[in-house]
């Protein structure tokens, strides 16, 4: 049977935020961009939560809901090396971690796992030896798959341990919304309930066939979801696809200057991302949305790889003036950049030895 964790920090952004300074502890805290700006929730602190502020709100929605919280723009760097801090203490443990954003990974420890360090022992210690070294509280679910751990991480935050024992997942899992269900959004979420489909209990009395005539392709593997069933490994190396960068405009505008330099700027930042992890790509993207919000993207495929911040921008300014016209305004640009030929693996080496008695 496996053992997996899924770890995940609480209210990440803001709560290092209120690590580093004393005066936003116990204070309803927003960590995302200018409300005057069309900036929009990036965290939002525990405090903040019981006004209804979430996560990619509007921030002028979030400071409409609690108009004493305080406001603080985002710390990349910061999240970043606290993600770096943490994976290395999840190697310790197994080099079986599979990050899935900065602020959460799973970790398959079933062979780690004996009589002495069961994964309950092995959960717990990882919190401990994370809290001491970032002063930040993670919480962690423990399952027998990716799916139900990931679920059980979200029961008990902040500070949470959940543990599901193997076979008892349908137990744990029947009572909970379908929209705790991977693929489960808004939208399922409202048709499912026109069937009178609420919970996961629900939906696993339904047949397969259902599923089937419900769901199309997926819906085998989304029956088996319910059920808490879930095969898939946890993935170490994951090699980038594609790197991109996008800006909603301040005020949209169709002006060619303006616009020119916001798609420079974000080609200079994704062509640096580029030399920073050694990759080349063959393809650019720009994306463009209109101030009617619709959106499209325009690409071009090279004759050789780019790599640097001015091949990027001179792919994207181009594909950028042909889209101009005077009565076309825009409200957001994007860059990306694709195909890549060589390439890293951002977190697939793992220079520790695992070590379970480093733990303690
Ligand atoms: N994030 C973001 N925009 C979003 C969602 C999240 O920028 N729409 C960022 C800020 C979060 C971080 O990613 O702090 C982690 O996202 P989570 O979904 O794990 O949310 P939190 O860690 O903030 O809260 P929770 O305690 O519910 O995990
Ligand atoms: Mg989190
Ligand atoms: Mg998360």
């Amino acid at each position: 049977m496996a053992a997996i964790l899924h770890a995940d920090f609480d209210a990440f952004y803001a709560s290092v935020e209120q690590r580093d300074d004393p005066a936003l502890r116990g204070k309803p805290v927003v960590v995302g961009g200018d409300p005057n700006f069309r900036g929009v929730v990036a965290a939002a602190s525990y405090e903040v939560r019981g006004f209804g502020v979430r996560s990619a709100m509007p921030m002028k929605t979030a400071m409409r809901l609690c108009p004493h919280a305080v406001r603080v723009p985002p710390r990349f760097d910061v999240y970043r090396d606290i993600s770096r801090q943490v994976l290395e203490i999840f190697r310790v443990v197994t080099p079986l971690v599979e990050p899935l954003s900065l602020d959460e990974a799973f970790l398959d420890v079933t062979n780690r796992v004996d009589d002495v360090w069961t994964p309950v022992k092995i959960a717990r210690g990882l919190k401990g030896r994370i809290k001491k070294r970032t002063a930040l509280t993670i919480s962690i679910g423990v399952a027998s798959s990716k799916s139900v751990a990931k679920i059980a991480s979200d029961m008990d935050k902040p500070d949470g341990l959940t543990v599901v024992a193997p076979g008892s997942e349908r137990e744990f899992l029947a009572p909970l919304p379908v929209s705790r269900l991977w693929g489960i959004g808004p939208k399922t979420q409202e048709r499912l309930a026109l069937d009178k489909i609420t919970t996961i209990g629900q939906l696993v009395e339904r047949p397969a066939e259902w599923f089937a005539a419900r769901f199309g392709k997926s819906g085998p593997f989304l029956r088996d979801l319910a059920n808490g069933i879930d095969e898939r490994p946890v993935v170490v190396e994951r090699r980038r696809k594609s790197l991109s960068a996008e800006t909603t405009l301040a005020v949209d505008s169709g002006d060619a200057e303006y616009l020119t330099e916001v798609v420079e700027r974000l080609s200079q930042r994704v062509g640096s991302q580029l030399q920073r992890r050694g990759l080349e790509g063959r393809t650019v993207k720009l994306k463009l949305r209109l101030e009617d919000f619709t959106t499209f993207t325009r690409q071009v495929t090279l004759d050789g790889p780019v790599s640097s911040p001015d091949g990027v921008g001179r792919a994207t300014t181009d594909m950028l003036r042909r889209e101009l016209a005077p009565d076309r305004r825009f409200r957001l640009v994007g860059v990306g950049v694709s195909g890549f030929e060589s390439g890293e693996d951002a977190e697939g080496e793992n220079p520790l030895q695992p070590r379970l008695a480093g733990l303690i």
